[in-house]
């Protein structure tokens, strides 16, 4: 049975024309894939993400880093895309002009089928050169069991190491993709949130242009975050669940 909150965040949804999608780490969670601020496992126990994912990091560590980095992509390998991530496409072809905007540096949301996620924070799969920035491949990842540290491959252009293709702290995020989204969040009729802290900026300001700009935004998380005060309907529940439901009561199929 639907809830009176999940009907009424549906009978906007399946009105509007114009809907953004807004993810984070909790989209992916029911699919294995850890949260940013999950306690992290094994080796990687005694650190914490948010001094992993610098730039000093790295450079005072590379083999710490790009190791953790390894380990991720393997646990990404091995995951599939739930339901929720289906629903999200789902929506995008029931309304068209959806624009879904990923925090998320996974590839779950391409494997469900959405077409062209922006992705403000880059991605696991597009590592680069950290001197030149030339592009360089991604060696693949299959031990999901507790990583190791592992020194990163040299560019072959000018030898130095190469990098994740993601966006770290005190780093600029991609200007073409903040400002699409911001775009797409100023002029949409309703933006979903789903599973993320709000906490880290630029991106978590995108609800909150949204809002500004008389969009409705309903909100998808087990747990109250700070976005929850902008949030027009809280729907309290994991992405797994809580989507495929809403894409039901909406248009009457699950994605
Ligand atoms: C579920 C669930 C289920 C669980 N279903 N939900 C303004 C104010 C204060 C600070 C700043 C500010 N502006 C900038 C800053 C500094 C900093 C920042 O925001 N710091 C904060 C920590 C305070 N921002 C930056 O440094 C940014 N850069 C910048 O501003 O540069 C300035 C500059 C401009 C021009 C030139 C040069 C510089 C860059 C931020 C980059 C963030 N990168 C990361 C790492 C990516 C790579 C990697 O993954 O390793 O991106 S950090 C990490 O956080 C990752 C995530 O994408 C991002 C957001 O996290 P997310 O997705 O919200 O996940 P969690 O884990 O926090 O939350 C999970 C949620 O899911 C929870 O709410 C759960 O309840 C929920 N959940 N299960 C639904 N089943
Ligand atoms: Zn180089």
């Amino acid at each position: 049975m639907t809830d009176t909150a999940t009907a009424q965040a549906a009978k906007l949804l399946g009105r509007a024309r114009r809907v953004v999608v807004f993810t984070g780490a909790g989209m992916s969670a029911e699919s294995g894939v850890p949260t940013f601020r999950d306690a992290l496992t094994g080796l990687w126990q005694r650190y914490d993400p948010q001094e992993l994912a610098t730039p000093e990091a790295f450079e005072a560590d590379p083999a710490l880093v790009w190791g953790w980095y390894e380990w991720r992509r393997a646990i990404v390998a091995r995951a599939q895309p739930h339901p929720g991530h289906l629903a999200v496409a789902a929506i995008e072809a029931h309304v068209p002009h959806t624009l879904l905007v990923t925090q998320n540096v996974d590839d779950l949301h391409e494997r469900a089928g959405s077409t062209d996620p922006l992705h403000l924070h880059g991605s696991l799969f597009a590592s680069r050169c950290s001197a030149c920035a030339h592009p360089a491949p991604t060696p693949p990842a299959d031990d999901p069991t507790e990583g190791r540290r592992l020194p990163p491959p040299r560019c072959d252009r000018c030898s130095a190491p190469v990098r994740p293709g993601v966006v770290w702290f005190g780093e600029g995020l991609p200007q073409s993709a903040l400002e699409a989204a911001a775009e797409a969040a100023a002029s949409c009729e309703v933006l979903l949130t789903v599973g993320t802290s709000g906490l880290v900026y630029p991106a978590a300001e995108i609800p909150h242009v949204a809002a500004r700009s008389g969009a409705t935004v309903i909100q998808i998380n087990p747990e109250p975050t700070p976005l929850d005060p902008v949030c027009e309907i809280n729907l309290r529940g994991p992405a797994a669940r809580v989507l495929p439901a809403l894409v039901e009561a909406a248009w009457g199929d699950a994605g």
